[in-house]
């Protein structure tokens, strides 16, 4: 592998000690050690991963002992600390955030540059974390990220998937998914805790007995069970000394064989066993906002729920024994979706079961100490597990359920008398050929706060989906829009602004985004137009060097970069994007070119593996991008790639070199949306619809700068009855070509028929993402767009304006709103006196 191979040789002078200050002295004479001694190279040559390595190691060992300190200053306090639940974190790389947190960035560069070393070079040896699927779990990495910063007392537990998000490859067009083994050279961030393993409970069944003192208790007995092993990840908060922990479950086998099996003679059989306890934390399930149902699945959930829930009582017990008075004082959990939920029932089994608690003091527990975060309207996305399997696998949450069912029927029977269908409705099982488990009703019943991610997307919940739920408990009711940190997503990633921004209104915007309002006065001023373009354009250059090596297309950086990187989702609409590029197209065929811009379109997500038509739509941008790019006639007007193998790491390359951001989703589908926040802040414009936290962006940038199109929410429901997309082909030229050219087999002249399903999609009256609707102003706005752009100084104007008004969209701002109103955590400093 090309990793481990000699790169430097002979190797760089690693045995002489460059003239330094103090901290660089430190981080060589570490490095150095690790190097030479603990992986034990030699100066005959030098490999990346040694490398990689030894810097890693020099940076955790600082981390480590930040979080230690941390650990105990919490201990100290008997402070409430939150747990974030999550069967998704999309951490990426850990290096360069690692450095710029501990305030290390510039001298670990300086240090390295004076033995020879390049960071840039080391920094790219690192796999991403892809530990998530998109928005969902990159959302959890800044949220962790933000409370650090904040200091703010708050674990992350989530899974240590042995696999992560698969890697994509394009072949002929299509996507090839090959298996992420992200941890197979390493992973220099984790340090295994064994000594906190847990025993996760699956199968079997449950026993009931009268106890000496006449109570009753319950046996969850005859069951196959896994362990879970612990591994902890530092989370430094920008140079604060707060180092917060990120704790991942890894199953493993207990050493206990079926004896049966094993006395039978088929011990290989009982050794094999192991497998499927240690599958569990295998692989991620490769689906953004739709369900699985796989058993698998919610093995994984359970294992996730009741590992994390046993970890914090043992804190509990090792610190209070078994008095829970306070419990609820000093702990809270916040469920990522309903992935996590099943830890409403799992509370409850620990208490009553483990812990001897009434079911009342139980249930008082819980209620107070769960709050729900939901993600997303899609039906296909609501978690529901089948009752026969949820009984097999978990007989005794099973029973609990019911019982907390039952208990909140009454409520509901009491507040709507005689409502049969109320309580059809609300029950948390549904009834039917197969009965299922609702998981989200399940989290709103045992939670003390329900939220979603952006103003609209809350409105919706208490609307429509919610409805019944919200008038039960209106004060359960809450929005907390989404962010991103700042750290990441601008002063890592994008260096050029930040230093410029830097230099013009201080660093306070690091952990204060709101400060970047000071660049508005500058919007206008042409030297410092003249500086934000100058950077924008390195980070154009960066961008199209990573397009030519991985597409072999030549991006010209005067262009406007059109970019649109997302999971792919029929309700995000990539293909109204894609008519958009063949209507282009077809202009300039036809040589109606007057008043175009030049454009470099960018398209990069993920199919899930068994979304088909997620996937044809890949290979619709493929085949158009392949005839494009290679018509002379064409030229220089229009490029189009798709960017094979979108993940974090390439975000942080093409966020900073954004023009145009791409957020067309149907209004209503897309609950927040978090690309657009980090393309904004990064200096692009929105071209949007009024969904998610869009509508937010368009109030703070102002309408005048954002690119508004599209029906809304609202109009959407209501062009639903009577949609007919052949009547609106029919009626706009433009779109009439478009069609044509499509269904003429234009872009598969070899592929006969390849794209029929989809063309039928957008085409078919209960398209539900009524993407034919809204193309005639996609276009319009897209012309704006286009005009805008070639007047470089009102583009510029644009882009400092949107940067400067990106400050709501800090997860700094989000976590402060989940604290303040869910969590009531107090803020913890770590002083190192
Ligand atoms: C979001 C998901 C999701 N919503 C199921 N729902 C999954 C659902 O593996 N699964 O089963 C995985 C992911 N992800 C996204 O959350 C929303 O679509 C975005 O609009 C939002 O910005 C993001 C963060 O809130």
């Amino acid at each position: 592998s090309p990793r481990y191979a000699c790169t430097a040789s002979p190797a760089p002078d690693l045995y002489n000690t460059p003239k330094l200050g103090m901290e660089s002295a430190d981080l060589i004479r570490d490095f150095k050690r690790y190097y030479g001694t603990y992986l034990a190279q030699d100066k005959g040559c030098a490999s990346g991963h040694y490398l990689f390595t030894a810097l890693a190691f020099t940076l955790r060992d600082r981390l480590f002992n930040r979080m230690k300190h941390t650990k105990h200053t919490y201990a100290e306090s008997h402070c409430k600390q939150a747990y974030y639940l999550s069967m998704e974190f999309l951490m990426g790389r850990a290096m360069g955030n690692a450095a710029l947190n501990l305030g290390l960035d510039k001298e670990t560069e300086k240090a390295l540059h004076d033995l020879g070393l390049n960071f840039e070079e080391l920094i790219d040896m690192e796999h991403d974390a892809g530990l998530g699927n998109g928005g969902l779990g990159r959302l959890a990495a800044c949220f962790i990220d933000s409370c650090a910063t904040l200091q703010l007392p708050v674990t992350g537990y989530g899974l240590r998937y042995e696999y992560g998000m698969f890697k994509q490859s394009i072949k002929n067009g299509f996507q090839i998914e090959k298996p992420d083994h992200w941890l197979r050279d390493g992973n220099p961030w984790e340090l295994e805790r064994p000594e906190f393993t847990q025993r996760v409970k699956f199968g079997g069944h449950t026993e009931f007995h009268r106890e000496h003192d006449g109570e009753m208790r319950v046996y969850w007995v005859d069951t196959n069970d896994v362990l879970a092993v612990p591994y902890d990840m530092p989370v430094p908060g920008y140079q604060n000394g707060t180092v917060n922990k990120l704790r991942l479950w890894k199953a493993a086998a207990t050493d206990e064989f079926n004896l049966e099996d094993f006395n039978s003679g088929s011990y290989t059989e009982a050794v094999a066993a192991k497998n499927e306890a240690e599958n569990i934390s295998m692989v991620l399930y490769p689906n953004d906002a739709s369900e699985n149902g796989k058993e698998l699945r919610l093995r994984q959930q359970y294992f996730l729920a009741s590992a994390s829930l046993q970890d914090i009582l043992d804190y509990w017990v090792a610190n209070h024994g078994q008095n829970f008075d306070h419990f609820a004082d000093k702990n809270c959990f916040q469920l990522n979706d309903t992935h996590p939920t099943v830890a409403v029932a799992e509370l409850m089994r620990l208490l009553m079961d483990d812990h001897e608690l009434s079911w009342e003091q139980a249930w008082d527990i819980t209620s107070q100490t769960m709050a729900y975060t939901n993600h997303t309207l899609l039906p296909e996305a609501l978690e529901r597990w089948p009752v026969n399997m949820f009984g097999r696998l978990l007989p005794r949450i099973l029973e609990i359920i019911y019982e907390i069912n039952a208990r909140f029927l009454r409520e509901v029977a009491n507040h709507w008398p005689g409502d049969k269908k109320k309580l059809a409705s609300l029950s948390i099982i549904e009834e039917g050929p197969q009965q299922q488990v609702r998981m989200a009703h399940l989290a709103i019943v045992g939670s003390y706060s329900i939220n979603g991610v952006a103003a609209l997307h809350s409105e919706l919940l208490k609307k429509g989906l919610f409805h019944d739920f919200y008038q039960l408990w209106p004060h359960k009711f809450n929005n907390k829009t989404n962010g991103v940190t700042q750290r990441r997503w601008m002063a890592w990633c994008n260096p050029a602004l930040s230093e410029l921004v830097t230099e013009t209104i201080g660093d306070k915007w690091i952990t204060h985004l709101s400060e970047l309002k000071k660049l508005e006065p500058y919007a206008h001023d042409k030297t410092f137009q003249k500086k934000w373009h100058d950077a924008k354009l390195e980070n154009k250059k960066r961008l199209a060097d990573l397009v030519k090596e991985s597409c072999g297309v030549i991006f010209d950086p005067e262009a406007m970069f059109d970019i649109q990187v997302k999971r792919i989702h029929e309700y995000k609409r990539q293909l109204l994007n894609v008519l958009h590029v063949i209507h282009l197209y077809d202009r300039i065929k036809r040589g109606d070119t007057e008043g175009m811009t030049p454009r470099c379109v960018l398209f990069g997500g993920k199919a899930a593996p068994g979304y088909v038509m997620a996937k044809q739509i890949v290979k619709l941008i493929n085949n158009v991008a392949e005839l494009v790019n290679n018509d002379p006639e064409i030229g220089n007007w229009l490029k189009v790639v798709f960017l094979p193998n979108y993940q974090v790491s390439a975000m942080e390359v093409i966020c900073p070199a954004a023009d145009l951001s791409e957020q067309i989703s149907t209004a209503g589908k897309e609950a927040s949306g978090t690309g657009n926040m980090k393309f904004m802040m990064n200096g692009a414009i929105t071209i949007g619809t009024l969904d998610g936290a869009n509508i937010e962006i368009r109030e703070e940038a102002g309408d005048d700068n954002f690119f508004l199109f599209g029906l809304t929410e609202e109009e959407v429901v209501e062009a639903r009855h009577g949609y007919n997309p052949r009547f609106i082909i029919e009626n706009d030229p433009d779109l009439k070509r478009v069609v044509t050219l499509l269904e003429a087999g234009h872009f598969n002249q070899f592929e006969p028929g390849c794209f029929d399903d989809v063309i039928g999609a957008f085409t078919n009256p209960h398209d539900p993402w009524m993407t034919v609707a809204d193309f005639r102003s996609y276009v319009d706005a897209q012309q704006q767009a286009a005009e805008a752009y070639q007047d470089k100084e009102r583009w510029t104007a644009m882009s400092i304006i949107n940067s400067a008004n990106s400050g709501k969209f800090s997860t700094d701002r989000t976590m402060e709103e989940y604290n303040n109103e869910i969590w009531k955590l107090e803020k913890i400093n770590p002083s190192y006196d």
